[in-house]
């Protein structure tokens, strides 16, 4: 643990995170940054240093997204114990696993999120659409990094293919233990801005870090275990602070890679498809076989890949899929709410109030 303390401004305040706040929130505790989430508390960042908070449960139950590494809380004055979460920039969260449609928090308050893969087999266009698909959902901006460029014969043709399927979307081959990635992405690491790392397991996110944090640094960062192949592995999401003034999140590998109810996020990472799919002349053309199909026409004609189209109707399905679940979540809390509401309501009246 540290015992430095951070001012709001290097901590990334935001004038919109005191929106919500009142005159009494400010009386009653002090604003801090989640560095790590852990079962029994927050790790948490602020004017007085680094703490560990405790999060009442009856605070977490009336949440909609449990807080997550990156956000912002109010913590009480004389107790270390959270008061509230403050409303969030931009929330980076995959479907949970259950199947009811709720959410996981992956990291709150992103500015940029940096989706990481490598030269070799781990390079995935269908997997890294889906990455795309989460930023654009949450509104972040996202960059490429292609790691383990040194060990690559063929750098050129991953960035080619990155070029095809994003091609608004910055991307760089890197060596990840080189010193000279802090320069190179020294525009989105500006003093007060937070970015992430997300990828597979063994990409490079952790070596990233260490290369970002310095050789100062290096020691403190990552929370590892060594895997059954004697491996460091990260196995928690954590906020460390750069020499410049920037905040980075490494993650641990995602195995699976779950969208919840994305709409946005379609739009952001298929615009050439969704584009043409508001050409079709059906509104509701599914693209197998309805006349007039503009994504078809595209398909015959070379210009759309069919793996990406493949993959953006899979995706689409899942949406829809997450969509139905959160509904009927809704529709039966909504059901429940309206039960106990009545049975409240009897039991008053047995009661003669
Ligand atoms: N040569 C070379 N090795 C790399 C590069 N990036 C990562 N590595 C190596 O790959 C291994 C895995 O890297 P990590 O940084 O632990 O991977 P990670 O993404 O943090 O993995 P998880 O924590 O399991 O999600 C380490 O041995 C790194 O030294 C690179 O760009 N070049
Ligand atoms: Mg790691
Ligand atoms: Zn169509």
């Amino acid at each position: 643990m540290s015992f430095q303390a951070y001012s709001l401004h290097q901590l990334g305040w935001h004038p919109t995170f005191a929106q919500h706040l009142t005159l009494e929130d400010f009386e009653a505790g002090y604003p801090a940054r989640v560095a790590g989430v852990h079962r029994n508390g927050l790790a948490v960042l602020s004017s007085r240093g680094a703490d560990f908070v405790t999060l009442p449960h009856r605070l977490l139950e009336q949440l909609d997204a449990a807080p997550a590494v990156g956000d912002w809380v109010l913590i009480e004055h004389e107790a270390e114990r959270v008061l509230r979460l403050l409303e969030r920039r931009t929330l980076l969260s995959r479907l949970a696993a259950g199947g009811d449609g709720k959410t996981q928090s992956i990291a709150a308050n992103l500015d940029s999120l940096f989706v990481v893969t490598s030269c070799n087999d781990d390079f995935n266009p269908s997997r890294l659409e889906r990455y795309l698909a989460l930023a654009g959902e949450a509104d972040i901006e996202p960059v490429i990094l292609l790691t383990k460029a040194d060990l690559a014969d063929d750098v050129a043709g991953y960035l080619e293919a990155l070029r095809r399927m994003a091609p608004g979307v910055p991307a760089f081959a890197i060596d990840a233990t080189s010193a000279a990635c802090a320069e190179l992405l020294s525009p989105w690491l500006a003093e007060g801005r937070t970015v992430a790392f997300v990828g597979s397991s063994g990409v490079g996110k952790s070596t990233l870090t260490n290369s970002l944090l310095g050789a100062d640094e290096r020691s403190t960062a990552g929370i590892r275990e060594d895997d059954a192949r004697g491996r460091h592995t990260t196995t928690a999401r954590q906020m460390f602070a750069l020499q410049g003034g920037a905040w980075i999140i490494d993650t641990p590998g995602m195995r699976e890679l779950r969208l919840g109810a994305v709409t946005a996020g379609m739009q952001a990472a298929f615009d050439d498809i969704e584009t043409l799919a508001a050409q079709c002349r059906f509104r509701d053309c599914s693209h197998l076989h309805e006349a007039g199909c503009a994504v078809a026409d595209a398909l015959a004609a070379g210009q759309l890949d069919p793996r990406r189209l493949a993959n953006y109707r899979k995706l689409q399905r899942e949406a829809e899929e997450a969509a139905r679940s959160l509904r009927e979540r809704r529709e039966r809390s909504r059901q429940f709410g309206a039960m106990a509401r009545s049975a409240m309501r009897s039991k008053r009246e047995r009661q003669g109030r």
